[in-house]
């Protein structure tokens, strides 16, 4: 997706989804990944010192008025989507999540982030980074929902760098794994200044998970500027041999689409990356420790 600016409605976003929706509808597609925090420009870059002034970045009810088009579209195509946004809970928590709808409309399951990366005080930086401020730690995990008939991973943006990230889901038997994020070029604390750097740790790090746990990855970001800011873009579909078979051309709004094909992680999973063969869990204790 192209940048989603500040005044920009949620009306008008759902109208560009639906745009993207329709194209992968005829393209033949089944599920369709959308980025993190897909409704809203990435508000974490802003500083507001009363977390109240923030409130109209959050979804309450989800689906939503302005957002049960997008739900009804989707079931009325038989494709299944995975949407993140703001989540705002009734008890006024508020966690980075993400939504996994099935063909059928049904809801598949949610994810909170896991993996809040940023810092959680105001720092003189052009870009911020605050997801620790604005978010809380999501507490259920890493979730495999069923979506189009395949078994689905739920990550989203930072968590694609993390190795575990992709072995939980893989553990539970996840075909393939759907990570929206959005990625800011530039002046963001602890990352490459370099775009070009920048998108080659976004591609080692999906490539990585992927061959490493006989996975597919879609990987759904956002690209182009928001608010000044630009954001690396580099949607791609990654296959279990970590091969990207397919990536965004451009930095504005477009479906870039894979075939899911079930042979491609069968030698894997059956040889090299047989876990129950090969797994040495007992060796691996300390990635569990504080
Ligand atoms: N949204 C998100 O998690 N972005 C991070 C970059 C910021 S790290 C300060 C990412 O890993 O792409």
């Amino acid at each position: 997706m192209g940048g989603v600016q500040p005044a920009e409605s949620r009306t008008s976003v759902v109208g560009r989804l639906l745009v993207l929706l329709e194209r992968a509808a005829s393209r033949g597609c089944r599920l369709v990944v959308f980025p993190e925090l897909t409704l809203t420009t990435f508000f974490p870059r802003y500083w507001l010192p009363r977390l109240d002034d923030a409130d109209g970045f959050y979804e309450r009810e989800m689906p939503s008025p302005e957002t049960a088009p997008l739900f009804d579209r989707a079931r009325e195509l038989g494709v299944g989507f995975v949407l993140g946004y703001a989540e705002m809970t009734p008890a006024g928590r508020r966690f980075n999540t993400v939504i996994a709808v099935d063909t059928d409309g049904s809801i598949a399951g949610y994810y909170r982030k896991v993996h809040l990366p940023g810092h959680v005080e105001e720092r003189q930086l052009a870009h911020q980074h605050l997801e620790k401020y604005y978010f809380e730690v999501g507490e259920e995990g890493f979730p495999v929902v069923e979506l189009a008939g395949l078994k689905v991973g739920l990550a989203t943006c930072n968590d694609r760098r993390w190795a575990e990230t992709y072995r939980v889901l893989a553990l539970q038997g996840a075909d393939l794994v759907a990570i929206g994020y959005n990625t800011p070029v530039g002046g963001v604390p602890g990352m490459a200044p370099e775009p070009h750097r920048m998108m080659e740790e976004h591609l080692l790090s999906v490539r990585a998970g992927a061959y490493q746990n006989s996975l597919w990855v879609l990987a759904a970001g956002k690209s182009g500027f928001e608010d000044g800011q630009r954001l690396i873009g580099g949607s791609c579909v990654v296959t279990p041999g970590g091969d990207v078979v397919s990536v965004a051309a451009g930095d504005g709004d477009e479906l870039v689409v894979g075939t899911y094909d079930p042979r491609v992680a069968e030698p894997y999973r059956a040889e090299l990356f047989n876990f129950a063969l090969h797994r040495r869990p007992e060796h691996y204790g300390l990635i569990v420790e504080r």
